[in-house]
């Protein structure tokens, strides 16, 4: 069907519509929906309500007027198109973590490769597929970082609802599943939106390792561990135990979360986990190259904020499994790592770890440093270490 706008009737497009859907599931995507552009007056409450109350992450559009009305982003909006892939939540044959050569973990969202790259892929190849039927289309394709709200277009669509978690869950997929949208100048029919709710269940607030879903459906970001796993300065003390071993992002309220029991879908390639860049090795991280690291983790999600982050959340998960091997190598962070984040959180860890070796490492290093901050965090790390058993 090749059609103009103006000439056309609502048939056409709940015909298109069907096109589309079944050309999006022969190209590998997953879920596919339809919302109005209207809009998202009822977000845009909470958006200014997350502000006021300091939720926010920072990573977020700040616009929040641009964030709620589709036709700010694409003047001509008639409807959204949401789409949702789905991706592993378990891995074949995880490669061990063992006293001497503990291993992190990278969040399931960076697994495999990139799910920008991926549905931006899929988005554009239904946006081919829509100018060659409707020539004078407008489009306007977003994944994870433009301005809309990717849980609010898909909930609206009906692709699933949003649990306690804020995540987007589906019937099919839990809610291990990359969101995505394109809005559109056709006005195509919408589809319903899902009526269900997580009821009493409250597992994902319980286990959240610290307290960042506050209230069933919101967010403080700033004490969410995703959010501390991205930051680039110290992660304030507080929090640093609780990151555990992860290296980027958390997955424990989706974890817990009844809605994705026993789901794992391995279905896109692409998501694939290379096992040892997904649980690398701890201490080799610490001295990783930029070239290196570009060449082990340049191709997943995580590693948009460059090694840094990764390097100091190395360095916590060592003290998290108080590896006493792994002294020389945080030593040698606090002499020679010209970073200074990493030196006070390699103090830290030294702290936690305890033992004579990790006490001389640290009176060493006292004897060295310049920076008023790290000296500090040395002589925390110097009585802590007494402590230590
Ligand atoms: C900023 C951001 C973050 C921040 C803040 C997350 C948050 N919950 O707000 C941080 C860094 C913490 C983060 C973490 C993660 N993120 Co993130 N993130 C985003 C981003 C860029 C914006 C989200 C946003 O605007 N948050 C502000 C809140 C208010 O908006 P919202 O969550 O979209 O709002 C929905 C719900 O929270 C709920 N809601 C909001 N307020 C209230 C209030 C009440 C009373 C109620 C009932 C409901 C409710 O309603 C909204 C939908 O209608 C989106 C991409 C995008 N452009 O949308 C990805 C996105 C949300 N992230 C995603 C993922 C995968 C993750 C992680 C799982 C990654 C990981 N493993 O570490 C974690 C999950 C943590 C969590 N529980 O949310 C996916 C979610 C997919 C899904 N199935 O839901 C998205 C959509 C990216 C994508 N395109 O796939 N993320």
């Amino acid at each position: 069907m090749k059609t103009r706008h103006d000439d056309t009737t609502v048939t056409d497009w709940s015909r298109l519509k069907q096109d589309v859907i079944q050309y999006a599931h022969h190209i590998g995507i997953d879920k596919i929906g339809f919302a109005s552009a209207d809009p998202f007056l009822m977000l845009k409450e909470r958006l200014y309500k997350h502000r006021e109350k300091g939720y926010e992450s920072g990573f977020e559009e700040k616009d929040i007027e641009k964030r709620t009305h589709p036709e700010r982003i694409l003047p001509e909006v008639k409807s959204i198109i949401a789409i949702a892939l789905a991706y592993p939540s378990r891995m074949e044959a995880p490669p061990k973590s063992e006293p001497g050569n503990y291993r992190g973990v990278m969040a399931r969202v960076a697994w495999g490769e990139d799910y920008h790259h991926v549905l931006r892929d899929r988005l554009q190849k239904l946006e081919r597929f829509l100018h060659e039927r409707v020539p004078e289309i407008k489009t306007e394709i977003m994944v994870d970082t433009g301005a809309l709200s990717d849980r609010a277009v898909a909930e609206r669509a009906g692709l699933g609802w949003v649990g306690k978690n804020t995540s987007l869950i589906t019937k099919e997929f839990g809610s291990w599943v990359y969101l995505g949208e394109m809005l559109t100048s056709v006005p195509f029919p919408p589809d319903q939106s899902i009526e269900e709710e997580c009821g009493e269940c409250t597992i994902c607030i319980d286990s959240c390792p610290t307290g960042a879903i506050v209230q069933g459906g919101q967010l403080d970001s700033t004490r969410c561990v995703a959010f501390l796993t991205q930051v680039k300065d110290e992660i304030p003390e507080e929090f640093r135990s609780a990151i555990g071993n992860r290296l980027y992002g958390c997955d424990t309220c989706q974890q817990v979360c009844p809605k994705n029991r026993k789901i794992n879908f391995t279905h896109h390639q692409e998501f694939t986990p290379d096992s040892d860049a997904a649980k690398p090795l701890l201490k080799p991280l610490l001295t990783i190259s930029k070239k290196e690291f570009a060449s082990r983790f340049g191709r997943s999600s995580g590693s948009w904020r460059g090694k840094k982050p990764i390097q100091r959340n190395a360095i916590l998960a060592l003290a998290h499994f108080k590896d006493k091997s792994a002294v020389p190598d945080l030593l040698h962070v606090l002499l020679e790592d010209e970073r200074s984040v990493l030196r006070s959180t390699a103090a830290w860890a030294l702290g936690r770890i305890g033992g004579e070796d990790a006490m001389l490492a640290l009176k060493k290093a006292k004897i060295r440093e310049k920076d008023a901050m790290v000296q500090k965090e040395i002589e925390k790390a110097l009585i802590n270490v007494e402590n230590v058993e």
